[in-house]
């Protein structure tokens, strides 16, 4: 038995702009998960319709959409142990407000009036949803 699993990840638009990328990168590795595959993408509506499914919908569900097409995201695919619940708890709560001091989204969020998809990182939520989320991004992996 092993626990060892791949998650996707995303820096989003925000985090790039920011040039938080490598910043991130650098948790994720410090963590000791391995980088699988790393990317910087321009996301489609196609790709953000796929990816986005489970919300589709929602009152947040467009704007959601929109600002992932904001600009580039880098795309990566992170490996190791339990890497998926690690990488939720290294992100911390989706809203950056209420995101505890010393996860990503906590020291490096921003919440002076903007939006809560503007909270950096993605990361898959179950192995179900990693499976189908790196297939979208990395089908050839
Ligand atoms: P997470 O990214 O923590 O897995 P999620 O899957 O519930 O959160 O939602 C996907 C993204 O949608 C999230 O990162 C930011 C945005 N979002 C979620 N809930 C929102 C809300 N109530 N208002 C605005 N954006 C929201
Ligand atoms: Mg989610």
């Amino acid at each position: 038995m092993t626990d060892v699993q791949r998650s996707l990840v995303l820096v989003k638009p925000d985090g790039v702009r920011r040039g938080l990328s490598g910043e991130i990168l650098r948790r994720i590795e410090a963590k000791g998960y391995a980088l699988a595959a790393v990317e910087l993408r321009d996301a489609t509506p196609e790709l953000l319709a796929e990816h986005y499914a489970e919300h589709e919908g929602k009152p947040f569900y467009a704007p959601l959409v929109e600002f992932m097409l904001s600009g580039p995201v880098l795309a990566v695919v992170i490996e190791g142990q339990r890497c998926i619940e690690g990488f939720r708890s290294l992100a911390g709560a989706t809203d950056p407000t209420v995101a505890a001091p010393g996860t990503i989204r906590g020291d490096l969020g921003r919440d002076w009036g903007l939006a809560v998809q503007q909270n950096l990182v993605h990361g898959s939520d179950s192995e179900e949803s990693a499976a189908r989320e790196i297939g979208i991004w990395f089908p050839q992996l």
